[in-house]
């Protein structure tokens, strides 16, 4: 055990009492996976099963130290007995692997990746299907409880902490790593609880970490703390576990506990354990902690009856539980396309979300108007969005800003220059180089009711937070409306007088396909102050796209439009309007469109549609079923790229309407190319979307 870190102090001996709670949990675990192994999954009313047979000792153990009053924790797929042990309701757990109604995801997500909302006590994140997903997300968590004690002066969360529960083979994940080096360097309230079973499946944990134990591996980390046991000792492990998140919540730094558990069954209801000898799986057996407790507590603790009566409650709670789910509905599947985005009613409420984001707890946001008040000099997108993001941050204290180079520099881009020195460290802060890191750190904050606002250096840097951004995308969906995680991912990408793969490409369309995320691809700097403001006062995840060519570019200054100017999500812009075609455009190609059918002299509609995800529709069908042509141009690659899309609509809503084929003008299917003279070749330019204006309007 590495104990540099001041000592926490020593683990006050369990009651009987207590002991008869976490065995009644352990009992009720014990009955589900017994119920589901033997008869619900032969029958295929369990689909997908992960037991934990074998983990019920340490997961409750460490659940009844989780007792802050905003204790936040991020689980995995075998966290079902730490769950009961914070109040998962064992109906609604049935009821979520039977898939019927109710449940944690009304049959929309396998039954174990369960979610506690709460307002009071702990509260579990969404569980996620990726192994080591939950652990960036639970730093967000405990990095929003230091903000919240800090900023907003929410007296809960200095006594609160963060837990990560994961498997040995998570510990090799990129999520396991990003998180460890933030709550070191951050020296967050943040407690690791690996369990380890010897497995991943069928890879022993000596390929995971060298020599297969990674408590070891970490004991000359700095600025953590080290634990290392056994759920085979209860009493040790009860001592330790307490050890652990006393050390944490008594303000020791970040601590990782590792307990050595045996995996009683396979690693899924379909797993044979072949992989195992028989002798390896009867040694397991041997150590089952639940035979381990009863050798300990009986009959010193509890007395063999009540040992029995408490396993027989168990069992009894979990046939009742039974008994009620059958007599619940399968899900209606009518209601199947809920819930990807916030919902509003027709008289303006917001069907809000149990947990995540700011309206739960603070109400709506101002709306904001639609009407521009100009002001002032025009300036340029990049100033646009630093005044807009000033002004959120000056009227939300929970808006919080950060990624790489954002603080002391003010971003690499400049969007950022001088807030940290404005609203402080604990608003606009850097990050380390990790965007899984960065936006998993995000999930987290907006989980606990933060709207942060991460910056992802350039578009393709994107690429390592890809987990956490689909994962995101989705959770209010997964989860039913009862959790989300609104946020607004500001990106910079797109060629800027040269290209290359690296900090010039678009795919835009990535992010629409991203389900649940909103895209805004503003081409000027007042678009860039509403759709941000908008953004930012939303309850939905956001990219916002800032064009690099556009950020100082003087097609896209403007004049400030006002402190509560707001573009509305969905609504494009008619540019200019005309007879003979309609162009369909959006960022940096708005610009080249415009000088094309000025140069031209082609009388067009030119619509901007300043957002992807949702996209207007009406104005596209309306503009083609009028000019009766259409071509639409992206920067981003041709096949399946946005522009795909808009033309099978068109194709399929306005077919009898048009006189000529839609044109598509876009990159050719090949990264973005370095030199400006290769750049020139693939870029739609003012004159290769003139020479397809003049076709289109000739046929
Ligand atoms: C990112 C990712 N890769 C692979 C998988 C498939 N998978 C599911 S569980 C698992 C093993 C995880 O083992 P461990 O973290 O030790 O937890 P345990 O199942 O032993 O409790 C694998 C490879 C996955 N779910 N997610």
């Amino acid at each position: 055990m590495n104990a540099s870190p001041k000592p926490p102090p020593q683990a006050p001996e369990l009651s009987p009492v207590a002991w008869r709670a976490v065995l009644r949990h352990m009992a009720t675990s014990r009955a589900l996976d017994d119920l589901e192994e033997s008869t619900l999954v032969p029958q295929r009313r369990v689909l997908y099963q992960f037991s934990a047979r074998g983990h019920e000792l340490t997961q409750v153990l460490l659940g009844e130290r989780l007792t802050g009053p905003r204790d936040g924790v991020g689980a995995y797929y075998r966290s079902r007995p730490l769950l009961l042990s914070l109040g998962l309701d064992v109906e609604e757990a049935l009821a979520s692997s039977m898939m019927r109604v109710g449940g944690m995801s009304e049959g929309r997500d396998i039954g174990v990746v369960f979610n506690l909302p709460r307002k009071s006590g702990a509260c579990v994140l969404p569980v996620c299907g990726g192994v080591g997903t939950q652990y960036t997300p639970a730093v967000g968590w405990a990095q929003a409880l230091r903000y919240r004690t800090e900023v907003l002066g929410d007296e809960q969360c200095a006594k609160s902490i963060a837990v990560a529960h994961g498997g040995d083979a998570s510990t090799a994940t990129n999520g396991f790593w990003a998180a460890l080096n933030i709550v070191t360097t951050e020296r967050l309230p943040f407690l690791f609880f690996i369990e380890d079973n010897g497995y991943g499946i069928s890879v022993p944990s000596r390929q995971q970490t060298p020599g297969g134990n990674i408590a070891k591996n970490l004991e000359s980390f700095r600025g953590l703390r080290v634990l290392d046991g056994d759920a085979s000792d209860p009493m040790a492990a009860a001592a330790l576990i307490d050890n652990a998140v006393t050390g944490v919540r008594s303000g020791g730094g970040p601590a990782l506990i590792r307990m050595t558990v045996p995996r009683l069954s396979g690693h899924s209801g379909q797993d044979t354990q072949t992989y195992k000898s028989a002798a390896e799986i009867a040694a397991e057996r041997q150590r089952d902690p639940l035979e381990k407790l009863r050798a300990q507590l009986v009959p010193e603790q509890l007395s063999a009856a009540d040992w029995d009566l408490v396993m027989a409650q168990g069992r009894q709670a979990v046939a009742d539980a039974l008994a009620a789910v059958e007599r619940r509905d399968t899900p209606d599947p009518k209601r199947v396309r809920r819930y990807v985005f916030s919902e509003v009613a027709a008289d303006g409420s917001v069907d809000v979300q149990q947990q995540g984001g700011t309206y739960g707890e603070c109400g709506m946001p101002p709306p904001g108007t639609l009407q521009a008040a100009p002001q002032g000099p025009r300036i340029n997108l990049v100033t646009a969005v630093r005044r807009t993001l000033e002004h959120e941050l000056a009227v939300n204290p929970r808006v919080l800003v950060f990624g790489e180079d954002v603080g002391r520099k003010g971003g690499v881009h400049a969007a950022t220059l001088g807030l940290q020195e404005k609203f402080g460290v604990g608003r606009v802060f850097d990050t380390s180089l990790s965007e899984e890191g960065i936006i998993g750190r995000a999930v987290g904050m907006a989980a606990a009711g933060l709207m942060p606002v991460p910056e992802i250096q350039f578009r393709k840097y994107a690429d390592p937070a890809a987990e956490q951004l689909n994962d995101c995308g989705t959770m209010r969906w997964r989860t039913v409306n009862r959790f989300a995680a609104p946020m607004v991912v500001r990106i910079p990408g797109g060629f800027f007088k040269c290209g290359d793969p690296w900090h010039s490409q678009c795919n835009e369309v990535q992010w629409v396909h991203g389900l649940g995320w909103r895209v805004a691809m503003p081409s000027n700097a007042q678009d860039a102050v509403g759709l941000l403001r908008s953004a930012l006062r939303g309850n939905d995840p956001t990219i916002f796209f800032e064009h690099r060519s556009l950020l100082d570019g003087a097609f896209a200054r403007r004049a400030y439009p006002g402190d509560e100017f707001v573009v509305p999500f969905g609504k494009a812009s008619m540019l200019r309007e005309g007879t003979t075609l309609t162009v369909i455009s959006w960022g940096a190609m708005v610009e080249r469109c415009e000088r094309a059918i000025v140069d031209t002299g082609i009388s067009a509609d030119h619509l901007d549609l300043r957002t992807l995800s949702p996209w207007d529709r009406d104005a596209t069908l309306a503009s083609v079923r009028k000019t009766r042509r259409c071509l639409i141009v992206h920067e981003d690659t041709m096949t399946a790229g946005f522009g795909a899309e808009i033309a099978a609509v068109i194709a399929k809503d306005a077919f009898f309407d048009l006189d000529a084929p839609i044109e598509r003008l876009a990159m050719p299917d090949v990264p973005s190319p370095h030199s400006p003279v290769l750049l020139d070749e693939v870029l739609p330019s003012v004159a290769t979307i003139s020479r397809a204006l003049k076709a289109l309007a000739a046929i």
